[in-house]
């Protein structure tokens, strides 16, 4: 059977936000994980739209598409394509997940939730020639996955080919996060077996590892036990976590031991009561500054991620928000307009309050406002969220946060990470033309190679003499 799995582009493509080289960093996981499910004897294609482009005029047995909320679009007109031309089409994914009656019109069969129960489910219906139009996900486990397809990779045109996941959803319950729509009416937090996630580390190439978890610290007991089993895999490492997880205990130390060396976070605001509003509990009187010394001292980067608009917020939140980064020796950071993403609980509470301004969801990309605001007008959060990262990533704003850390090594490495990825576009631009982004990865390497721990150099506590 001809089987073409597909990532479509989202329709921003065009937009002047586009970064091809944001969207060169991944390849799609999750279809190659469900390419695991096919038959050997299958032919599959499997094609991301961000990379390369779509072929068209093929017509396979079976076309899978994976549906984002900004690529929705674009799916729907791919689906109708592809079934106009007699292939049978599947639409799954988180937004149809959420609004499984907007894709209908578009597919012979759709998947609400992960696809680890229902696609294997589909493809033996779909053999015996009697597929249902609906498939829900319940029996959530990773523990019987096979081996990803990542032969099916076109490693060569990203610079993260490693990426890798070893667990689903999340065990909090933020009100804007995707996850509990998706995950609705089953586990919304499991792991695979430790076994399983270091065998699948150990097939993969080179030292580099990008790890697409929500909450890679989640699970204490199966971090600890991942990262126990990393030791000695000479692996970099980047994933990440909740400032909560890096205050507690010391897995945070196990993660360095294995490799850790750079990790994101969602601090999302200073505000108690835009927390609150959010359900972000775990943030609640945590101390950010503490976390963020915690893994300074460890050597390890930070990436912050911070949303803009949520109801507390006033004019002032971006200049605060970007001097405290800068202050605080942040690598990176990831600003968001608020987005009220359909089933979320933020979603159904702006709706029920009638401040949704519409449905056009090619503009639910995090960077356009699509409610109507309360502590600051929608053209003041656009402005204040572009000027955020302007500013944030200026040389002048750079470099006073490289030196912020204590180890001449530390200041280098956050300089060239954070004045690498947001600088050089143009150059960028050519390395992915030339298909070269796989040659970069071991620039990638070296500037995440390993910072003398603060902690480690520190000289032992003197002996009171007896
Ligand atoms: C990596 C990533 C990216 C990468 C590339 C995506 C890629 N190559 O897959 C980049 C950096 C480009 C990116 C960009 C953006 N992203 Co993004 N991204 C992610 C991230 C962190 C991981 C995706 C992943 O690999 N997951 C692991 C795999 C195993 O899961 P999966 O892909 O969902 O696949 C499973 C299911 O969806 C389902 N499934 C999928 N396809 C199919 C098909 C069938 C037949 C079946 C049965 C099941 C099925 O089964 C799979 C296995 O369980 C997710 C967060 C997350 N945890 O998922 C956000 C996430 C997907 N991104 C999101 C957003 C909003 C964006 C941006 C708009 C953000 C921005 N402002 O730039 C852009 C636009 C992307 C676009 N194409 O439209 C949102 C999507 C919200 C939504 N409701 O759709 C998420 C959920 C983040 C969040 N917390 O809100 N992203």
């Amino acid at each position: 059977m001809k089987i073409k799995m597909i990532l479509p582009a989202l329709t921003e493509a065009k937009s002047p936000y586009w970064r091809p080289i944001k969207y060169s960093l991944f390849p799609p996981l999750g279809l190659a994980t469900l390419a695991a499910y096919c038959d050997p004897g299958d032919e599959i294609i499997l094609a991301d739209e961000h990379v390369e482009t779509l072929y068209l005029n093929d017509r396979p047995d079976l076309v899978i598409i994976q549906v984002y909320i900004t690529n929705a679009y674009r799916s729907y007109a791919i689906a109708d394509h592809y079934r106009s031309m007699g292939s049978y089409v599947c639409l799954a994914g988180l937004h149809v997940s959420s609004l499984p009656e907007e894709a209908r019109p578009h597919a012979d069969s759709l998947f609400i939730g992960p696809g680890e129960d229902t696609f294997p489910r589909f493809l033996q219906d779909f053999a015996q020639r009697r597929p249902q139009q609906t498939y829900v996900s319940y029996n959530r486990t990773l523990s019987e996955i096979p081996p990803l397809r990542r032969d099916l990779i076109k490693r060569h045109l990203y610079l993260v080919p490693n990426s890798i996941v070893v667990s689903r959803g999340c065990p909090h319950h933020c009100d804007f996060c995707y996850k509990d729509a998706f995950f609705e009416g089953g586990r919304s937090f499991y792991v695979q077996r430790t076994d399983a996630a270091l065998a699948e580390i150990a097939r993969l190439p080179g030292r580099h590892l990008y790890f697409l978890d929500d909450h890679l610290l989640g699970d204490r007991r199966f971090a600890s036990a991942l990262f126990e089993g990393m030791k000695g895999m000479n692996r970099v490492f980047q994933g990440a976590s909740t400032v909560e997880a890096i205050l507690r205990g010391n897995l945070i130390e196990q993660a360095a031991a294995a490799g850790l060396r750079s990790v994101f976070i969602g601090f999302e605001t200073f505000s108690a009561g835009n927390l609150l509003q959010s359900n972000k509990k775990q943030n609640i009187g945590k101390d950010y500054t503490e976390a963020i010394r915690r893994l300074h001292d460890l050597g390890i980067m930070i990436n912050g991620s911070f949303v803009f608009g949520l109801d507390d917020d006033d004019k002032d939140v971006f200049k605060r928000t970007v001097d405290w980064a800068v202050r605080q020796g942040l690598t990176t950071c990831t600003f968001h307009i608020l987005t009220p993403y359909p089933g979320t609980a933020l979603y159904k509470r702006m709706q029920q309050q009638g401040r949704l301004l519409h449905n056009n969801w090619d503009l639910y990309d995090t960077r356009h406002v699509v409610y109507r605001t309360a502590g600051l007008s929608a053209a003041e959060l656009e402005d204040g969220y572009n000027w955020a990262y302007r500013n944030f990533y200026s040389w002048g704003n750079i470099a006073k946060a490289s030196l912020q850390h204590n180890h001449l090594k530390h200041m280098l490495k956050h300089f060239a990470y954070a004045g690498g990825w947001k600088k050089f576009e143009p150059l960028w631009n050519f390395i992915i033309k030339t298909k070269g982004l796989n040659h970069m990865l071991p620039l990638l390497e070296s500037i995440l190679s390993k910072v003398p721990s603060r902690r480690t150099i520190q000289p032992p506590a003197i002996q009171p003499a007896p």
